[in-house]
């Protein structure tokens, strides 16, 4: 294990990307449960979805030039809309206007300019017929008698097929992956565990496919051995060494410039250029890394507000990193 987190624990900084169908209505990529939003009213994002400026390689320059040595994509997010062709289903870009299959571009592209490549994938599905509806979900009931009567003929062993399959697709079309993030549990009542995502099994399969891989710790495997390779304290800074089962255990913070990790535009909370080297500084020298988040626009562009930051750090970079 410690050799394949070697690269990982030297590099330290990377670059999330949430890219996705709410990347149109441009208001957090949970728009779809936040607001309630049904099927056939999302549908429209799908319908008009079209990145016609997306240039992936542009996206590595930025990441690497803001001093990122690895990145993460959001192959599919909590919506359902897959990034790539899957052959499992016909909710993917390849069947919008750009035609294209957006994973396979944007890993030729991040590999080309150096850096590491690694795939969030979410366990979460809003859009699959087969998932159930669960506490976060954009159907969730008012009334909490209403759940069982909601899920008639909706079967979670259809939907873990479904996962199963398209990771393992995302684990064999794309050559060597670097990391996988999958995202996530949510225990108690009407929520998920690793039972539903046949978390076991699942990584299984991934180590297999890909033995060099680096695996997040969303599974809801942490009382297993070899269950996640680093833990992902979320939003906020790691004041002491995160600790499982009594043991330290490798850490990534993963942090937005702003609140969303889609793109919000009228968002304007944005971290200044101190407040993030802080970040980057403070996570590093406590023995974490930062993975720092981009939530490109529908077309396909950095937002002005994230090119800017990102050269603020590379200016940093430039002059205090090792190598
Ligand atoms: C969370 C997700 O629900 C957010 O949308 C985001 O992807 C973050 C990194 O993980 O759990």
């Amino acid at each position: 294990k410690e050799q394949r987190m070697a690269w990982w624990l030297n590099d330290r900084f990377g670059m999330f990307i949430h890219w996705g169908l709410y990347s149109l209505p441009a208001r957090h990529e949970w728009v779809k449960s936040n607001e309630r939003i049904t099927d056939s009213a999302y549908q429209k994002y799908f319908d008009n979805f079209n990145p016609d400026l997306y240039n992936p390689r542009e996206w590595a320059r930025m990441a690497k030039a803001a001093g990122m040595k690895y990145a993460v994509l959001t192959t599919k997010h909590h919506e359902g809309f897959c990034l790539f062709d899957s052959k499992f289903t016909e909710y993917k870009s390849t069947n919008t206007a750009i035609r294209k299959d957006l994973v396979k571009e944007w890993v030729e592209a991040f590999r080309a300019e150096g850096l590491k490549v690694g795939f969030y994938y979410s366990l979460i599905d809003w859009h699959h017929p087969d998932y159930t509806i669960d506490n976060n979900h954009p159907q969730r009931p008012k009334n909490p008698a209403d759940y069982d009567k909601l899920n008639k003929g909706r079967d979670m062993a259809k939907y873990r097929t479904y996962l199963h399959n398209q990771v393992k697709e995302l684990m064999t079309n794309y050559g060597k992956i670097d990391i996988l993030w999958l995202d996530f549990s949510f225990p108690g009542e009407h929520g998920k565990d690793h039972n539903d995502w046949g978390s076991e099994e699942l990584l299984k399969m991934v180590r297999k496919l890909q033995p060099g891989i680096i695996v997040d710790d969303r599974l809801d495997l942490n009382n297993y051995d070899d269950g996640f390779d680093f833990v992902t304290p979320e939003q906020y800074k790691v004041s002491e060494w995160p600790m499982r089962n009594g043991k330290k255990v490798h850490w990534e913070t993963c942090q937005t410039f702003s609140g969303s990790w889609g793109y919000y535009r009228d968002e304007t909370s944005w971290k200044d250029n101190k407040q993030l080297l802080v970040l980057l500084i403070e996570s590093v020298s406590k023995g974490g890394n930062l993975l720092l988040n981009v939530g490109p626009t529908s077309r396909g562009l950095f937002d002005y507000r994230a090119q800017k930051a990102l050269a603020g750090m590379g200016d940093w970079m430039t002059v205090n990193s090792r190598a």
